[in-house]
């Protein structure tokens, strides 16, 4: 049988072994057990503008969870995990699953459940959700992660992307890679996360040795084949980039300054309608970063109190609307920091100029300029550090240490705040930006020689195939 691209020796064993574990859970010897896979991502560039709807360039890694699954007799997940110290799970298949403490593994398999659900009871060829539910078969499942969590190379997306593809093909559902990315990209959502659509389209529409020029509303994307002689170094800061506590509230943060920026330019600008930058953009052709950055500086102070009075003001609408419309409602409520004021200016300035290079960046790999490619990394960097300020002491030492070993360039990857770094380099000299990273970043960590724990932390990672998933009998 032709398997997917992505399924090589290593992870057909990885499913095999998840398949005994979901077979000795019953009597299933003669079920059709699913195996998902979906990879990781590295973001090449275009950080933090996914939720404004404005351009990306990732790659999906050749590091990916894989989740296998056999239907069961009752309306239930059944979840194990293959590393013991994620402990199993079991919940019911309701219209509204609710979610478990913030934190807990399984709400990234509950969310990806309840995005099926969701999907199919508005799309679906159910009559109403209530047949959908009563349709919905139940599933054992058995996840096996390998992408390193809370490093910025998305583990989450892997998770949920993976989880959702095993739980339709248990079901019969199907579709096409870019409405399953369009379903998965607000998966993290119902964690209380307002992320973008980034990872779940990297990990879907991944494709091997190609960076992946993604645009929103709808998603789109252009492959863009990777030079042969380039090679990207990861390296993990070890600062845990921990989405449930304080790295979510400054990314949803971030997310209100954006949208607050986005709809005082519309104002500006007499656009209708506009809610992100993207709108801004869209509806402004021959726009400029400089430009656009311009005009909002004179419709508005470049900060603005976190209770959204003056903005409101601003904007002429009741402070009361505009808090529901920005901070939504609900257990997913974003709280702000009232002590804090809002720093619009800036984060339009970020988003806006990170556009700029990224369009620019398709071509300029494209072409094989790496050189360029590597200065638009490095200009990423600083304007994440000194306008979107989700870098941190040690994500700069670290980028610092792979441009001295001789990269073309080096960022921060994801979202910031910890996690890691993409460094662009020539084949060749990947492991002299490996040694500089080393010595200059890990033997201090580790307060010695380079050490296992170094080694593991480092890598040169390739662009690997999409997500898809495979019926494990026919394997
Ligand atoms: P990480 O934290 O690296 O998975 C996050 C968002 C993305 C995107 C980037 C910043 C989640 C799940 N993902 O990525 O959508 O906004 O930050 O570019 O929060």
């Amino acid at each position: 049988m032709n398997l997917p691209d992505g399924w090589d020796a290593g992870e057909l064993a990885r499913a095999a072994r998840l398949g005994a574990l979901v077979r000795a859970g019953g009597d299933r010897a003669d079920a059709r057990i699913f195996a998902a896979r979906a990879p990781g991502r590295v973001n090449l560039i275009g950080e933090h503008t996914d939720y404004s709807g404005l351009p990306v360039m990732p790659v999906a890694i050749d590091r990916s969870t894989i989740v296998v699954a056999a239907a069961i007799t009752t309306a239930e997940i059944e979840l194990a995990n293959a590393d013991p110290g994620w402990s199993s799970r079991r919940f019911a298949i309701e219209r509204r699953i609710p979610p478990y403490e913030t934190g807990d593994w399984a709400n990234y398999v509950k969310a990806a459940i309840q995005g099926v659900i969701d999907h199919f009871a508005r799309r679906g060829r159910f009559s109403t959700p209530a047949t959908l539910i009563d349709n919905l078969q139940g599933a054992s499942m058995v996840v096996d992660g390998r992408v390193p969590p809370a490093a910025g190379l998305s583990s989450s997306a892997a998770l949920t992307v993976s989880t959702a593809m095993a739980f339709m093909a248990v079901n019969e559902l199907e579709l096409d890679p870019i409405e399953t990315a369009t379903m998965v990209a607000r998966s993290e959502w119902y964690v209380g996360t307002r992320a973008g659509g980034m990872d779940q389209a990297a990990s879907i529409l991944g494709r091997r040795d190609h960076a992946l020029f993604i645009e929103f509303d709808p998603i789109r994307v252009r492959a863009v084949k990777m030079p042969a002689n380039a090679a990207l170094v990861v390296a993990d800061s070890r600062e845990l980039a921990d989405k449930s506590g304080m790295v979510r509230a400054e990314y949803n943060r971030r997310v209100v300054e954006c949208a607050l920026a986005a709809r005082i330019l519309g104002c500006a600008l007499k656009l209708d309608g506009v809610t992100i930058l993207g709108d801004v953009v869209r509806a402004s052709p021959g726009w400029n970063a400089a430009g656009l950055v311009e005009k909002l500086a004179a419709a508005a102070p470049a900060r603005l109190g976190a209770d959204l009075k003056e903005a409101a003001s601003i904007l002429g609408v009741s402070q009361v609307a505009l808090e529901a419309e920005l901070l939504g409602q609900g257990s997913t409520r974003i709280a702000l920091d009232s002590n804090r004021p809002l720093e619009i200016l800036k984060r339009a300035r970020h988003v806006l100029s990170e556009t700029e290079r990224v369009i620019r960046a398709a071509d300029v790999l494209e072409a094989g300029r790496l050189d360029e490619m590597g200065k638009l990394m490095d200009a990423s960097h600083q304007s994440l550090a000194d306008d979107f300020e989700c870098s941190t002491g040690r994500l700069d030492a670290i980028v610092e240490c792979a441009r001295r070993g001789g990269a073309f360039g080096a960022r921060l990857t994801g979202a910031g705040f910890g996690g890691s770094i993409v460094a662009l380099c020539d084949v060749a000299s990947a492991d002299a930006v490996i040694e500089s990273i080393d010595r200059g970043y890990y033997a201090k960590l580790d307060t010695g020689a380079p050490s296992e724990k170094s080694e593991n932390s480092r890598a040169v990672l390739h662009a690997g195939a999409g997500a898809s998933v495979i019926d494990l009998r026919m394997a």
